[in-house]
């Protein structure tokens, strides 16, 4: 066999299975157009070594007034590895190693909002960004390390690894523009993605997006800007 031809062939057919898993969902976002129990996306991260640091940013735009789950992110050993949760009354909780952290969050009428949540394993900080501001930033799970197997739940809350799920913690609305960076995004950064601007981010990518749907689960165009 020549040996040129085998490596081109491999390539060929790798870049094709590639760009069947990974679908550019610019401009679009999954819409959970009633509560359900059993309706999610499953995330399929590159994620290559257990984290000591990451930036996760997406939109969500709801209506709901009780809890519900924004990024779920479980692993054998914690549910909540990292969690991005709506407890109610407008208190956002960023988890890590299923401890806890609560932002109290002015919102007032449901628009849709721009989220992003930062932690370093470093420092111990971990930060909420809303539309593009920053809430009191809080300590949480300093010199943690976050483990890599992991699975990666949109519309769901995982009580356990890829299930457990509780309909009244169902996201019931619209959630796209999803990234996760395996650093903490400058506040500079953060604003640019708030702006509209993109990065490319290792971990996440909306623009490239490999996933699974469950359930109704319908991917329509986003209504924001
Ligand atoms: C949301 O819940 C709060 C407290 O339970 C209540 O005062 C408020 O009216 C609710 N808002 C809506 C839109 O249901
Ligand atoms: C929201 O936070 C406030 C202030 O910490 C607290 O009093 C309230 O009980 C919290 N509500 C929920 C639903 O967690
Ligand atoms: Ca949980």
């Amino acid at each position: 066999m020549n040996m040129e031809k085998l490596p081109l062939c491999f390539l060929i057919i790798m870049s094709l299975s590639n760009a069947l898993a990974q679908t550019d969902l610019s401009g679009k976002a999954f819409v959970f157009p009633r509560e359900s129990m059993d309706s999610y996306v499953t995330l399929i991260p590159h994620l290559e070594k257990p984290l000591k640091a990451f930036t996760v940013c997406l939109k969500v735009y709801t209506d709901l007034n009780r809890s519900y789950n924004l990024f779920s992110f479980a692993t054998q050993a914690h549910d909540n590895e990292i969690l991005l949760f709506h407890e109610g009354d407008n208190n956002f909780s960023l988890s890590v190693g299923n401890v806890r952290v609560v932002f109290s969050v002015p919102v007032t009428t449901p628009a849709p909002t721009h989220f992003c949540a930062t932690w370093e394993s470093e420092s111990g900080i971990a930060e909420l960004w809303v539309d593009g501001k920053p809430m009191v930033r809080k300590a949480l799970k300093r010199g943690y390390v976050v483990e890599k197997q992991s699975k990666i739940i949109l519309g769901q809350e995982q009580d356990s690894f890829g299930g457990g799920f509780d309909e009244k913690q169902s996201l019931v609305g619209d959630i796209g523009d999803v990234f996760m960076w395996d650093f903490v995004l400058s506040p500079r950064d953060i604003n640019t993605l708030y702006l509209g601007g993109t990065f490319s981010p290792k971990i996440l990518d909306w623009r490239g997006l490999n996933f699974e749907t469950k359930g109704y689960v319908v991917i329509k165009h986003h209504l924001w800007a």
